[in-house]
């Protein structure tokens, strides 16, 4: 495969996403960019054989990369879907993610949530003095409990429809409950829950996820009509 960033990025005039499936940022980035119906082109890396073009143009090289056709390369997960959504017809969905419970869920998330899940969910990793059942514990207790209360009074983090922080949240909140599916199902959480199932079987997450060959520039697939089921 080539190793010159400018020959990649010449493949394509759209917009090129380094990106890799499982990754839970690149998850909610490529949902922003199908829902924001922004047309981009993507490169599914393997996270050992990252490729030169990516090295080049972000060294710190973790996935998802944005990399426009004016030369930007936006290098964060979060940056990616504000450039998706604002201005597009999602922007309402970015602006409800900029209330500050919202920005609060997702530092939560990005942070500590984030730590105690690669706790759980990788013990032998881990940096954290805990163990993979105090792991689970705390992040029921300071995250999904937290979720549970919110999810109780509205479909979405942030209202009845769907917000950027739901599509930030879900990947990760979906990392956990798979890895241990019948401990998550018996937890007093059915809001969450729901809220998971719904976010998981939506159009918008099954485009999201479809399997593209490593190292190779393909436009994705578009995004679908109807993003989510209707309530
Ligand atoms: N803060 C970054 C985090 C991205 C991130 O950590 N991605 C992981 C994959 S899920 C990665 O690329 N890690 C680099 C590696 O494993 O070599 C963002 O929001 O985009």
């Amino acid at each position: 495969m080539s190793t010159d960033p400018s020959t990649l990025a010449a493949v394509t005039d759209l917009p090129l996403l380094y990106t890799y499936r499982r990754c839970p940022y690149a998850m909610r980035a490529r949902m922003a960019l199908l829902w924001a119906q922004r047309p981009f082109a993507a490169l599914e890396i393997e996270l050992r054989h990252k490729p030169a073009a990516l090295l080049a143009i972000s060294p710190k090289a973790t996935v998802p990369v944005l990399h426009l056709s004016d030369g930007t390369v936006l290098e964060q997960s979060w940056d990616i879907m504000a450039w998706a959504l604002q201005g597009s017809e999602q922007e309402d969905a970015w602006q409800r993610a900029q209330e500050p419970t919202m920005l609060t869920l997702l530092q939560r998330n990005d942070g500590e949530f984030k730590r105690l899940l690669d706790a759980y969910k990788y013990p032998e990793r881990q940096q954290l003095p805990l163990g993979r059942e105090q792991a689970r514990h705390q992040a029921l207790e300071t995250t999904l409990m937290p979720l549970e209360v919110l999810l109780q009074h509205s479909r979405y983090l942030a209202g009845e429809q769907p917000s950027a922080t739901d599509l930030a949240l879900w990947p990760f909140v979906r990392q956990f409950a798979a890895v241990d599916p019948a401990w998550f199902e018996a937890q007093a959480l059915p809001a969450v829950q729901a809220w998971l199932q719904r976010g998981l079987s939506s159009a918008l997450f099954q485009t999201c996820m479809a399997k593209l060959p490593a190292h190779t520039v393909l436009a994705f697939p578009k995004a679908p009509p109807h993003p989510f089921d209707p309530p």
